[in-house]
């Protein structure tokens, strides 16, 4: 487990193993992941002067696989089993483990049902720390989702503009380098056991946008992907891959690709045949088809439920899932009428289809109907869709929210996400439907998030960017998590505070710049879940009118007059009515509407008044006021935590909040000053407006 010392240690330096390091600790259990858990437990003793013991002795912490047929607690001879006594101790779930803290035995016991269990069980034990060896009651923990996935937008090849990972901000990429596998087995083997370490359980290497040689991973470069399962296997994380619907014609020699062609099913059964020939445990594919030049059914005039259940049909010999991504839009077409809002296109695509997926065919939807904003409504699709297993697709990496210059942490807009009941207080929540409750669907999809690490030492370019990768493993296995609480969780993991000379000023620091970050990035940025406002093609900075003309159906259409889109089901686009109720009422006028969302739901005057009883256009001021102003204190609280922090990670942040607050203060300017020039309405507090 030990890292070079030129990588940043993220959640798990050292000092977070001192718990477990200093005491006796005994794994109990065959099988590659009971021998890292046991290399892992082996690591922290050795560091800390405490030890691995044998069957005789007496450990202070036992992990170990439960035996069913005994009823739990039995098999272990009694000493130091801790009281079990509440018939929970066998989780059934093979993630998950059932932890004992009892005073009048004094071994704490994590009972596993399977090896997976032992690991994200020591994982536990290590986030609990001390504490972990304090009594309490027995409790089983296990996943609410599964998978919990990472999609890499790593290219193989160094794209001409997206370089070697597609919207990434943390170097290159951890797997790829110039078309060849990166060959640095210690880094993939650290990642691992990162991502292992918040509960992450499946990775897919490549990006979905599938490129010549991204495409070939499937059949003649899939030694390379077997190197990499065997590295991230281990730490229990499943291996998938982005495949193109094209591969029968591009590596096949097929005449077609058309999903109900014999042929066309048959080269595609054998070829996943020899993938699991290679990797026996492979996750699955995953797909974007019909989406942003990639090819897909359509061609053929089959449907999305024909083309991903082609592909499920050819997995589920294996056990293996295809999650087919329902981001699927014309990005070529104006503005024609309101059919052709992009906001629509998912619903309209994939809404009928409910019940025609297989059972392995995951429909994978983004959080939001556009593209991962600052601000979105959560996706109809996530509602509406009963009969079909579906995976919640969140974007990590920053691409619209500071690109990993600025801080941004978006654990508190995933769990809004999370929570968000999309038929109201009697239906799930979206974290339920991920989960595969209710309904028809015989299981979840999943959550699924666009990963923001790379070959960067510090993983994710801002070191601070690395609480969005923990959160997102964290909310993944926990939906109802406290955001507040994770961030303190990583805070301890990440600073180790109670190591420094002065932990509480050190806490609360972090919890101010971190904690409130999302919501100052938001009021400096594009304003009231209008969206985009971004510069074209890379997304970084502002710009206001970038996309406003463009064919890529993302604008404000803001006038003399006012701004925003309608949406609703009587003048708008309808896509109000894509929601179920309470819903479609809610969004559809501007007096419902929440005011975070109104300029993504209505096309409202300048004067409009909020709740907060400012109009639009000066709540537009005084967001973007306030944002730069807290982006220059998150700075200066910064500074003053420089004697606590240490002088790599220090420095590396310092360097992005110049940028940071450089970039907000441009925000600032070109929104207030566009504004200012469109509505003719001036500030009431007076402020300059460049
Ligand atoms: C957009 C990105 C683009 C991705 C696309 C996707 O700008 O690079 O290919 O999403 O999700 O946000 O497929």
């Amino acid at each position: 487990p030990g890292l070079a010392p030129d990588i940043d240690p993220a959640w798990l330096p050292d000092e977070a193993l001192r718990a477990v390091g200093s005491r006796r600790v005994r794994v109990d259990g065959e099988g590659p992941l009971a021998d890292t858990v046991r290399a892992e437990a082996a690591y922290a003793c050795e560091r800390f002067g405490g030890r691995i013991v044998g069957p005789g002795d007496r450990p202070d912490l036992l992990l170990r696989l439960a035996d069913d047929s005994l009823g739990g607690e039995g098999g272990e001879g009694g000493e130091g089993g801790g009281s079990g006594g509440n018939g929970e101790d066998c989780p059934r779930h093979p993630e998950g483990f059932t932890l004992h803290r009892t005073l009048d035995r004094t071994t704490v016991t994590a009972s596993a049902a399977a090896p997976a269990g032992l690991l994200h069980g020591y994982f536990h034990v290590v986030r609990l720390g001390e504490a972990a060896f304090t009594p309490a009651p027995a409790a089983t923990h296990r996943p609410a989702l599964t998978p919990r996935m990472l999609d890499h937008w790593d290219n193989v090849d160094v794209h001409p503009v997206m370089g070697q990972v597609e919207r990434g901000y943390a170097g290159g990429s951890l797997f790829w380098r110039d078309g060849r596998p990166r060959d640095e087995p210690h880094r993939i083997r650290a990642y691992a056991r990162l991502l292992a370490s918040c509960g992450i359980d499946a990775l897919a290497v490549n990006n979905v946008n599938v490129h010549a040689t991204e495409a070939r991973l499937l059949t003649d470069r899939l030694d390379d992907v077997a190197a990499i399962a065997d590295l991230l296997r281990p730490y229990g994380i499943r291996t998938h891959l982005s495949v193109s619907c094209a591969a029968p014609v591009l590596l096949g020699g097929q005449a077609t690709a058309d999903p109900l062609d014999p042929h066309v099913r048959a080269w595609w059964r054998e070829t996943a045949d020899r993938v699991y020939a290679r990797i026996p445990d492979f996750g699955g594919f995953v797909v974007k088809a019909d989406s942003e030049g990639q090819p897909g059914p359509f061609a053929y005039g089959r449907s999305h439920a024909d083309g991903a259940n082609l592909l499920a049909d050819a997995l589920a010999p294996h056990g293996g899932i295809v999650h087919w991504r329902a981001f699927v839009y014309d990005h070529r077409q104006d503005w024609r009428d309101r059919t052709t809002d992009r906001a629509r296109a998912a619903h309209d695509h994939f809404a009928p289809l409910d019940g025609e997926f297989r059972p392995n065919a995951i429909l994978q939807v983004k959080h939001g109907p556009i593209d991962f904003q600052t601000r979105e409504p959560v996706s109809p699709v996530i509602g509406a869709m009963p009969r079909t297993r579906i995976a919640v697709e969140l974007q990590a990496t920053q691409e619209y929210t500071g690109q990993q210059w600025h801080v941004c942490a978006l654990a508190p807009m995933w769990s809004q996400v999370l929570r968000f009941r999309p038929h109201g207080e009697d239906g799930p929540g979206v974290a339920g439907v991920a989960a595969g409750d209710g309904g028809g669907r015989g299981g979840g999809g999943g959550l699924v998030a666009v990963s923001n690490a790379g070959a960067d030492p510090f993983w994710t370019g801002h070191p601070l960017a690395q609480f969005n990768l923990y959160a997102f493993g964290r909310l993944a296995w926990q939906p109802d998590a406290d955001p507040a609480s994770l961030l303190d969780e990583w805070i301890e993991l990440t600073f180790t505070p109670n190591r420094t000379a002065d932990p509480d000023r050190l806490r609360a620091g972090l919890r101010h710049v971190v904690g409130g970050s999302w919501e100052t990035y938001e009021k400096y940025t594009a304003p009231l879940g209008v969206g985009f406002m971004v510069q074209p093609g890379h997304h970084y900075g502002p710009s206001v009118d970038g996309y406003e003309y463009s064919p890529w159906g993302t604008y404000h259409f803001a006038d003399r007059d006012g701004v925003g889109v309608d949406r609703s089901r009587a003048t708008g686009t309808g896509y109000a009515a894509q929601y179920g109720k309470p819903w479609s009422d809610t969004y559809e006028t501007p007096d419902t509407c929440p005011d975070e969302l109104l300029l993504f739901f209505h096309h409202v005057p300048y004067g409009h008044v909020l709740r907060s009883g400012k109009t639009v256009i000066q709540h537009i001021y005084d967001t973007h006021f306030e944002g730069v102003t807290e982006a220059e204190a998150a700075r200066a609280l910064w500074a003053s935590l420089k004697d606590l922090v240490s002088p790599a990670r220090h420095a590396r942040v310092t360097e992005r909040y110049e940028e940071q607050v450089r970039c907000a203060r441009e925000w600032r300017d070109q929104v207030n000053s566009y504004f200012l020039r469109k509505s003719g309405v001036p500030d009431r507090h007076g402020r300059r407006i460049h």
